[in-house]
C-alpha cells in the first residue's frame, strides 16, 4: 500500500485545527502545530511534510513570518504552503500569493474544496519530486547519474581544493561484459549492473557518493579519502565482486583511482586521472586496482 502523504496543519486555535484533521486526516497523515516555531521545527529537517496548511494570524510569529523562513532553508524551501486564514481582503491573498504560497484558502473553509485544493497540491508535489528523483538517479541501478556526479563532484572538488581536504575518485569498470551480454544475453547484463550497483550501495559511507558513469561503469567519490585508503576500499569491493556471482556468472572488475593534488584544476581534471589509472589496470592483466 501507498504510504500516506503527510499533511502539517499550522493553527493557533484548537478547534481550527481539529475541523481541518476532521476533513483530511483519512486520506492524508496528519501533523499539527500551535505556533509559527514549532511550524518550522517540524518543517525544515527530514521527512519533510507534502503540504503545509498555514494559518496568518498567531501569536509571536504570523504566517507570513513562518513562510518567510521555510523559503530560506534549503528543502523546506520546496514544500508547498497554502495559506488558510480569516484575512479576507484582496490584498491579503496577494500578499500571501507573492510570498510563494501555493494557494489561499479563507475561513470559514467549505470542506469539499479544501479536500480537493489540498488534493491538487499534493498531487503536483509528489510528480515533482518524482520528476526530480528521476532526473538525478540512473533508472536501471537507482544509483546517481552522471549529470547529478559531474554537478555534485565540482562542489565537492571546489570544496577540498579550497579547504585543503582529501578527496579521492574511484572509478570502476566491469571486465569483458560486452562477452556477459554476448553470452548471456541483454537482460542477464542488466542484472549484473544491479548487482554490482547494489554492492556499491552497501558499501558506502554517508559521505561517499557513487555514480553510474556510463554503460557498465562506475564512479565513487570519496570524501575525505587518501588513495591509499581507497585503494584499500577498492581491493574489498573487487574481491566483493569477484565472489558476487550474478545468475552464477563468474564477474570481475578493474579499478582506477586518483587523488586530488595541486596538478588537479578541476573534477573532470580527477576523473581524467581516475581514467588514465583504469586504461592501466585493464592493461596489466584486469580484475586489479591500479592508483
Ligand atoms: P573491458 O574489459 O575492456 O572493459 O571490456 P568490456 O567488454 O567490458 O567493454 P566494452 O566497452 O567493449 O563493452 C561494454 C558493453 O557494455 C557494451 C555494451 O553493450 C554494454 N552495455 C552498456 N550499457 C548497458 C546496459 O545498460 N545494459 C547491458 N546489459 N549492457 C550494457
Ligand atoms: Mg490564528
Ligand atoms: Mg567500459
Ligand atoms: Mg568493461
Amino acid at each position: 500500500m501507498k504510504e500516506k502523504a503527510v499533511v502539517l496543519i499550522v493553527d493557533d486555535v484548537a478547534s481550527n485545527v481539529q475541523i481541518l484533521a476532521e476533513v483530511l486526516k483519512d486520506e492524508y497523515h496528519i501533523k499539527v502545530a500551535v505556533d509559527g516555531r514549532s511550524a518550522i521545527e517540524l518543517s525544515t529537517k527530514k521527512p519533510y511534510p507534502d503540504l503545509i496548511l498555514l494559518d496568518v494570524n498567531m501569536p509571536d510569529m504570523d504566517g507570513y513570518d513562518v513562510l518567510r523562513e521555510l523559503k530560506r532553508c534549503v528543502g523546506s524551501d520546496s514544500v508547498p504552503v497554502i495559506f488558510v486564514t480569516g484575512n479576507d481582503t484582496e490584498e491579503d491573498e496577494e500578499k500571501g500569493l507573492l510570498l510563494g504560497a501555493v494557494d489561499y484558502i479563507k475561513k470559514p473553509i467549505h470542506p469539499a474544496i479544501v479536500k480537493a485544493r489540498v488534493r491538487t497540491q499534493v498531487t503536483l508535489k509528489k510528480q515533482r519530486d518524482e520528476l526530480i528523483y528521476n532526473a538525478v538517479h540512473d533508472q536501471l541501478t537507482g544509483l546517481y547519474n552522471r549529470n547529478h556526479l559531474v554537478l555534485e563532484g565540482e562542489r565537492k572538488f571546489s570544496r577540498a581544493f579550497r579547504k585543503n581536504d582529501k578527496l579521492s575518485v574511484m572509478m570502476i569498470d566491469i571486465d569483458h561484459f560486452k562477452i556477459v551480454n554476448d553470452t548471456h544475453g541483454h537482460l542477464t547484463g542488466d542484472l549484473v549492473l544491479k548487482e554490482v550497483a547494489s554492492l556499491l550501495i552497501q558499501d558506502n559511507r554517508t559521505e561517499d557518493f557513487s555514480a553510474r558513469f556510463g554503460g557498465e561503469e562506475f564512479i565513487v567519490v570519496l570524501d575525505g579519502c587518501s588513495k591509499e585508503d581507497a585503494k584499500e576500499k577498492a581491493e574489498t569491493l573487487r574481491k566483493k565482486i569477484e565472489e558476487l556471482n550474478p545468475a552464477d556468472i563468474k564477474v570481475t572488475a578493474s579499478f582506477g583511482i586518483s587523488e586530488l593534488n595541486k596538478e588537479h584544476n578541476s573534477f573532470e581534471s580527477l576523473l581524467r586521472a581516475a581514467d588514465s589509472a583504469l586504461y592501466s589496470a585493464k592493461s596489466s592483466g584486469r580484475n586489479c586496482v591500479v592508483v
